[in-house]
């Protein structure tokens, strides 16, 4: 298998680019301190395996790659806009690079760590911004965590406003006995209630369809799943809004890439620049959008 530049990839090594059975071509990183997946397709981190652990991120059972279709599950790049477009709705919702084929840039291993980065393979026109110029790069990291980093620089000659989101279906067993304690008192956009602003009493638990964008949500925040003892802790870097959602049973149905109880078995904690909280990048800046998984009590 040769990558991109040519350079002949091994096939033992800790990271490895090989043919996954999902339909696609995927890197597979192997540390100390678990493993993980990355769809080249729209650099989708598919699954994240803690040593000794069990996978951190859901994935539909009906994910196929290559079909033009973003897969349902693990961690999406929604860039450069979060859910519809800001102004055309013939564009697709969550942007543009969660369907395509990303380019792997490099890739290095240590004796703690792997990382590989993949590139977005086309720059100016694509973002649907008349005009922008924006480079794009995708870190995955994997050590006692998992870390991506979303790096988005303007090489136009205007500023860009940009949403985006590292959209993690975070696994559980059961969504009815999980529970998301750190967004007390955070307010929030109700995308259920046409974009009504509330304030979030207590711990975010579920008995039906959550779909919330949080502002000023904390760096870090924990999911419980009352199910077993594991905590999966998400922490954020250039971030000042968290994503909270769960279709529940009638969306779920509608979606159709969900499975008979799959809506029980996931919440999305989304790390992301969305609702108020856009990121305007000048000419020449760069912005760093970043999340770390880890599990707690494995
Ligand atoms: O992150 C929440 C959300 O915007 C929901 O409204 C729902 O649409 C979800 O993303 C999944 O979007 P997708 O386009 O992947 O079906």
């Amino acid at each position: 298998m040769t990558r991109d530049d040519g350079a002949r990839w091994d096939r033992s090594g800790p990271v490895r680019l090989v043919d996954s059975d999902l339909g696609g071509p995927v890197v597979e990183l192997q540390a100390r301190g678990g493993r993980a997946v990355v769809a080249l397709q729209g650099a989708q981190v598919l699954s994240y395996v803690p040593t000794g652990g069990r996978d951190v991120l859901w994935l539909s059972p009906v994910a196929r790659l290559g079909t033009g279709k973003a897969v349902r599950g693990g961690i999406p790049v929604c860039w450069p806009w979060f859910g519809p477009h800001p102004s055309d709705r013939a564009m697709p919702a969550h942007g543009l690079v969660r369907a395509v084929p990303w380019r792997v840039i490099d890739r290095a291993a240590s004796e703690t760590d792997v990382r590989v980065r993949l590139g977005w393979p086309t720059i100016e026109g694509s973002t649907g911004q008349s005009g922008s110029h924006l480079r794009l790069h995708l870190d995955v990291k994997l050590g006692d965590a998992l870390t991506l980093e979303l790096v988005t620089t303007n090489d136009g000659p205007a500023p860009v406003a940009i949403t985006q989101a590292l959209h993690t279906y975070v696994a559980v067993g059961d969504i009815g006995s999980t529970e998301i304690g750190d967004l007390d008192a955070c307010d929030y956009i109700d995308q259920l209630d046409a974009g009504a602003m509330k304030r979030q009493c207590g711990p975010v638990r579920f008995d039906g369809e959550i779909d919330r964008i949080y502002l000023g949500s904390p760096p870090v925040i924990t999911i419980r799943d009352g199910s077993s003892p594991r905590r999966i802790v998400v922490a954020a870097t250039g971030s000042a809004s968290t994503v909270v959602w769960n279709p529940w049973i009638e969306k779920a149905a509608r979606l159709g890439d969900v499975g008979a109880d799959g809506y029980r078995r996931f919440v999305c904690v989304e790390t992301a620049n969305a609702g108020t909280d856009v990121r305007t990048l000048a000419p020449g800046a760069t912005h760093a959008l970043s999340a770390t998984l880890r599990c707690d009590i494995r």
